[in-house]
């Protein structure tokens, strides 16, 4: 990767993304873009472009003037945000995704896109859920994740694109925070419990998912895009993750550090619907094997950092 061209950048993951890659490659030779600029690091610590995804001609003419040789593609909408406005997500995620890859096909570019634990869903085996099984989501966040799972398969085996993607679980940060996730009140839950001390979930208890820490998340796209790619059996998308938990034992790894802190439930039944559908723990074997893929924190070692970094 010399020259990295990011579409969402600032974005959840992009954001972090973009400023761990420019200290890596160097400021110059990543180039941020998305559909506004902010005053964020990511937009002011090397070049930007305001790139709306949607529009083909823009994001394939601002990939050359730069001379990409990779493409990593994060604008997408997230699956709360998704289910409400089905026909938005399915033109910016399905739309910018083939604008992209097209992007990529054209300046013969390596690409990475994310998938998600979404593209899972309830016919799937829920626990240790395998890299290979059952994908028929109930959400059009996940059906535009299996459809783009599918479509860089497509643009790798028609036309010879080095693509690759990993299925992410809900990404906890304390840089920026996620907007329209179904994971989201793992992110809240430590800014309200050192606001206030307490939080009311809107997921269920009981209800387990996958869940990473971002630093291990940034890290593996890096890992992925380094592998060698004669030892990538599949590409699109790995399944990766570093932990599972329900809000009840994220509440008491909370209390180790703040006692006081107290947990309520007002469940929202739409990202209740969702997270029921989806796996509650996945098996990350693929992504250990074909290219060394593993995770630095668990949840102890992540409630600890976060609460420490967000109370700075
Ligand atoms: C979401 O909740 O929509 C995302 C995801 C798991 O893909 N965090």
């Amino acid at each position: 990767m010399k020259k990295i061209f990011i579409t969402g950048a600032l974005g959840q993951i992009g954001s972090e993304l973009t400023v761990k890659l420019r200290n890596i490659y160097g400021a110059d030779n990543v180039i941020a873009t998305d559909i506004r600029k902010n005053d964020s690091e990511a937009a002011l610590s090397g070049p930007f472009e305001v790139v709306d995804v949607t529009d083909t001609k823009t994001m394939i003419e601002m990939a050359k003037k730069y001379q990409a040789d990779t493409i990593i593609h994060m604008a997408a909408l997230l699956s709360a945000t998704a289910e409400k406005n089905p026909v938005f997500a399915w033109n910016l995620n399905m739309g910018g995704l083939m604008n992209a890859l097209e992007a990529a096909r054209e300046l013969n570019c390596k690409f990475f896109t994310p998938s998600s634990i979404g593209a899972f869903g309830p016919t799937t085996p829920k626990d240790n859920t395998p890299q290979d099984t059952i994908q028929r989501p109930t959400t059009m966040y996940g059906v535009n994740k299996v459809a783009g799972e599918l479509l860089a398969d497509y643009y790798n085996y028609k036309f010879g694109v080095d693509t690759r993607g990993l299925r992410f679980p809900g990404l906890i940060s304390y840089v920026t925070p996620p907007g329209g996730g179904t994971t989201d009140y793992a992110v809240e839950i430590y800014y309200e419990a050192i606001k206030n001390k307490r939080y009311t979930s809107y997921i269920d208890k009981g209800t387990y998912m996958d869940m990473m820490y971002m630093p291990d998340a940034l890290n593996a796209i890096v890992d992925l895009m380094e592998a060698d790619p004669s030892k990538l059996k599949h590409r699109n998308s790995f399944n990766v993750t570093a932990m599972s938990f329900d809000p009840e034992e994220i509440a008491a790894e909370i209390r180790k550090h703040i006692p006081e802190f107290e947990m309520s439930y007002s469940v929202d039944p739409a990202r209740q619907q969702i997270a029921d559908s989806w796996p509650n723990s996945i098996d990350a074997t693929a992504a250990k094997e074909e290219w060394g893929f593993k995770a630095e924190y668990d949840l102890a070692k992540m409630t600890k950092d976060m609460l420490e970094k967000l109370s700075k």
